[in-house]
């Protein structure tokens, strides 16, 4: 296939049409980049972006079956196809009209047998990236190393209890930032893959974490050195391939980063379809990493809450989206964070425009999302009820809690004079009405 051939024929840059039918599922009709809502375009507030790995390099296979998806694209050796699904994707990128995409090391060229051949891969490969982004003005919102697929990664990176391992992992992320300068990512993610464990039994947890931390610290010591400029991140995941991962949720990230005196230098890659698999519902880590100031990006994909396992799905609810559009517009944007649609087709979904289909959905259930949480945010009434809900912080005892200056002296003077508190309602049916309202 020559490399100027197009991989999606027929398939013209996607527009924005408002009045489009039901039926009509090739064009967005809430998403409008360049549209305005409150003092920032549709484009800035969702800053998209497309994933390399199961967008271009998912064949559809499962555990219990052979790939489905054959994509036009994976032609000749590894390298070769490698070069073709790259311009494939930034084809893709630029008719979809998103500005940003994200990749591993090892899907967008292929691991050698030493350390030295797999950087020689992707520094050919990368060249070819950084000529396709500058013809097209496409970034890199995030790059991260693949830590958790090759063999000697099974008992984990920066967690395994094998040194060498670790080192291999640290010489992995050296190229990996070195990459990321080169490409001018905006930010840095590490997903802890295998970090955690299978059987207690063999584990030293507390030595395991300090290592891990150690890790990290290696990766801002050099981020110094060669003046990245990126945002790192940490992904939480609580389970998948480990039974147990460290990365557990939002809060025991914040948490670890905290105990090691890492919070400075991190934020939270937060996929709700993690936090889903944590039990909580899908907003719960977007809004925590929030209230701390750790949302730093968000990998825009669902679950099914239904089942045990990590299904990648497009978004495509409404709520959920109207619920996390709240929140990044509520901490003022995700920037240099951005949606990040690690979400793949179902392997039955076998067309190459199924591809544009989802992301399409997404993107517009994503907008509708925005447009519903700027109507709820300049609408003010759910803020207004919460703000009266805790509005007796706002003076007297209250205000010294608030504060942080109060006692448990003070405490009981104020039950000596008061008495028992009067019981309120906390009306959560009203605010559900309300909020439905607005979806
Ligand atoms: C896997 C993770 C992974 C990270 C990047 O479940 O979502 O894809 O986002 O390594
Ligand atoms: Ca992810
Ligand atoms: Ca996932």
């Amino acid at each position: 296939m020559a490399a100027q051939e197009e991989f999606f024929t027929g398939i013209p840059k996607i527009p924005y049409v408002p009045s489009a039918g039901a039926g009509d599922v090739m064009c967005f009709k809430h998403y409008h980049a360049e549209e305005v809502l409150m003092g920032k375009t549709m484009e800035d507030w969702l800053r998209f972006s497309v994933c390399y790995w199961h967008s271009f390099c998912g064949t559809g296979a499962d555990p219990f079956g052979s790939p489905t998806l054959h994509r036009p694209w994976n032609e000749g050796t590894p390298m070769e196809a490698a070069k073709l699904r790259l311009r494939a994707a930034f084809e893709f990128f630029t008719k979809l009209g998103v500005k940003y995409y994200t990749f591993h090391d090892r899907d967008m060229a292929p691991e050698g047998s030493t350390l030295e051949e797999s950087n020689r891969n992707l520094d050919e490969i990368t060249d070819l990236a950084l000529e396709l982004q500058s013809q097209t003005g496409i970034k890199v919102l995030w790059v991260t190393c693949n830590l958790f697929a090759h063999p000697r990664y099974m008992n984990g990176a920066a967690t395994n209890p094998d040194c060498h391992v670790l080192a291999y992992a640290g010489a992995q992320v050296k190229k990996g930032l070195d990459v990321a300068k080169k490409l001018g990512a905006e930010n840095f993610v590490f997903w802890g893959g295998r970090e955690g464990f299978l059987s207690i039994y063999n584990t030293d947890v507390a030595a395991e974490l300090k290592h891990m931390a150690n890790f990290f610290k290696m990766a801002v010591q050099y981020k110094e050195k060669i003046g990245l400029k990126c945002q790192f991140l940490i992904e939480p995941k609580p389970k998948e391939p480990c039974k147990h991962q460290y990365d557990y949720d939002a809060m025991s990230v914040i948490g670890f980063l905290k105990h090691y005196g890492l919070e400075s230098h991190f934020k939270l890659n937060i996929e709700p379809n993690h936090t889903t698999l944590a039990g909580h519902s899908y907003e719960h880590d977007v809004v925590m990493a929030s209230a701390f100031g750790m949302l730093g990006s968000v990998d825009s994909n669902t679950g099914s809450p239904d089942l045990g396992w990590d299904t990648d799905q497009f978004p495509m609810d409404i709520r959920n989206t109207t619920l996390v559009m709240k929140t990044i517009v509520e901490q003022g944007g995700l920037q240099p964070g951005g949606l990040n649609f690690d979400a793949k087709v179902r392997r039955e979904s076998t067309d190459l425009e199924d591809l544009f289909i989802a992301h399409i959905g997404a993107m517009d259930a994503f907008a509708r999302g925005l447009r519903h949480a700027i109507r709820i945010i300049e609408d003010g009434l759910i803020t207004g009820m919460v703000k009266e809900r805790y509005s007796s912080f706002s003076h007297g005892i209250g205000q010294k809690v608030e504060e942080g200056s109060a006692t448990l002296e003070e405490m009981e003077a104020f039950i000596t004079q008061k008495g028992e508190p009067k019981v309120t309602s906390g009306k959560q049916e009203k605010y559900e009405s309300i909020f439905n309202h607005y979806i």
